[in-house]
């Protein structure tokens, strides 16, 4: 049976303006799907928006217009931005399509009537801009322990979900699957959260204060809390009870991606609904860090937000999905500034990459008019430089297996410096200037290129576009997000006679 691969990024609010947060779990996410579709697997990628709630309300009155409306002008941001960015997501959801909406409500239905769902009348504490609610016990100094601000004391009647039937299942579930929660910390920091007594979770607004929600299909007066609503989306966008078939394979190899910030409605929220609802849960839920700009947190107040539009007018799609997944650990937090993604630009792209390109084609093209030339036998220094190149796919391999981004491009940038050093201590210039060694010549140009070849390959998922550039550059005639993995990681699959071409340098150096 094929295999099936799924990955989400969590769906954004409408109302933000896309950030570098956004685009690093999104750019993130694009890089495993590629990788997977790579190795041959089925892969679905989700992303999407987030429409429902009471600051989407707010805004679109402001605006008086209506929400509907507000959040068909302000998805256009994200969706154009993921164009920019080169992401190849399979599917885009939005809260507010019949699809999504159809499903939640069958869910809800469902678990009312498996008694799952409860009526009650609820007093607790309440952030209007957060939506939710908090016992006094949660309260920071008296204001909400998320945001900070001023809570209100609110009375009301409204559905509840019995999440906290299923605390012991989850603790169970979580010390079983290792690899359930990632980094380890982030897991570790939920079993310390299940210590507590688990809550039942309030999943409905009285529709008189909220009315922007997916109504309760069995109580008019309600519409579904957000997160509810919003966590579905990743069942309803791959066929959930519309297209099972379909939705099962992807299901049982689903990954979420997430940040930090998020861990307890998808470690939490999302495993005990989808217990209730006789799903199993996700197979991995990975939780990465903060973006810091320049050692400050990314705040509106601060007007410090980076603006991924006008990073790559700047830098270029490329080098920004480079810098982001290589500049830190996943998992860990990372500090954006413009010194560090230049310098790294400049060393890591322009130089180590950038020059090995285009000295390779430029031999290619000086001492054998541009046409691959045929190999004769290898020597010890060309079988390390084969030997590298297939074990670097194994690395990468494992460390995509572990979502070990940089990691993985460490590796890459081994065979690179690798290749770098083949050419330096080969010396084809010297060479080319000896009659003699003509044949020599030839097999140390061919094993550049075919280098050059596993390198493009394994670079595709973190910058496609140039390692597409890269991959015509060596006269590859088949589209490379075409290519397998598996049919390709043998030494010595260029053809002898192939033409390269020299092309324009992929990542200029960037003057500071
Ligand atoms: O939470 N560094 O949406 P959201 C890295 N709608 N990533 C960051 C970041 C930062 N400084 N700031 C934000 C929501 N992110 C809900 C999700 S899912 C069913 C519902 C990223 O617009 C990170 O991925 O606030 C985080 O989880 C996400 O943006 C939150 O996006």
């Amino acid at each position: 049976m094929e295999n099936t691969f799924y990955v989400t990024t969590p769906i954004y609010y409408v109302n933000d303006i896309p950030h570098i947060g956004h685009a690093y779990t999104t750019i993130a996410a694009d890089v495993l799907a590629r990788y997977h579709r790579l190795t041959g697997s089925k892969v679905f990628f989700l992303t999407g928006i987030d429409e429902h709630g009471q600051k989407v309300q707010e805004a679109a009155r402001e605006r008086n217009i209506s929400p509907q409306e507000h959040c068909d002008e302000m998805v256009v941001r994200f969706q154009d931005l993921w164009k920019k960015f080169n992401i190849s997501n399979d599917a885009f959801i939005r809260t507010t399509e019949e699809r999504h909406k159809t499903v939640v409500q069958e869910i809800l239905i469902y678990l009312y009537k498996k008694g799952e769902i409860y009526k009650t009348s609820y007093e607790g504490w309440y952030c209007v801009p957060d939506e939710r609610f908090w016992t006094e016990k949660d309260l920071v100094e008296g204001c909400c322990p998320e945001c900070g601000r001023t809570v209100q004391q609110i009375k009301e009647s409204n559905y509840f979900f019995r999440m906290s039937n299923y605390q012991k299942w989850l603790i169970d579930y979580i010390e079983k699957h290792e690899s359930f929660v990632l980094p380890q910390t982030r897991r570790n920091e939920i079993l310390g959260f299940l210590r507590q007594p688990l809550e039942d979770l309030c999943i409905s607004r009285p529709r008189k204060r909220l009315s922007w929600g997916i109504p309760i299909p069995f109580d008019s007066d309600y519409v579904t809390y957000v997160w509810f609503d919003a966590l579905i989306n990743y069942v309803s966008a791959s066929g959930y009870l519309k297209d099972n078939d379909r939705f099962f394979p992807f299901w049982k190899n689903a990954v979420h991606l997430i940040g930090k910030d998020i861990l307890t409605t998808h470690c939490v929220y999302w495993p005990t609904m989808l217990k209730a609802m006789g799903l199993e849960p996700p197979r991995m839920v990975f939780a990465h860090g903060w973006w810091t700009i320049e050692g400050k947190k990314m705040s509106k107040s601060l007007h410090n937000t980076v603006e991924p539009n006008m990073l790559i007018e700047n830098y270029g799609t490329d080098p920004i999905r480079f810098f982001l997944l290589r500049e830190g650990t996943f998992g860990l937090d990372s500090d954006f500034s413009h010194k560090a993604l230049i310098h790294r630009v400049n060393s890591s792209l322009a130089n180590d990459l950038g020059n090995l390109l285009n000295r390779s084609l430029a031999m290619t093209i000086k001492y054998f008019k541009g046409r691959i030339p045929k190999h004769s036998s290898f020597e010890a220094i060309d079988e390390s430089l084969h030997e590298k190149a297939v074990q670097v796919v194994k690395k990468v391999d494992t460390h995509m297996g572990e979502v070990a981004f940089q990691k993985s491009l460490d590796s890459i940038w081994e065979l690179i410096a690798m290749t770098n050093k083949y050419i330096d201590e080969s010396a084809p210039w010297f060479l080319a200037k000896d009659t003699n060694k003509q044949k020599r010549l030839a097999t140390v140009i061919y094993s550049v290129l075919e280098s050059l070849r596993f390198i493009s390959i394994l670079l595709f998922p973190f910058i496609p576009s140039s390692a597409e550039k890269m991959w015509g550059a060596l006269g590859m005639k088949e589209s490379i997000d075409q290519q397998r993995l598996d049919n390709i990681k043998k030494w010595g699959m260029l053809k002898e006679g192939t033409v390269v071409t020299k092309i324009p340098p992929l990542f200029p150096r960037i003057e500071n």
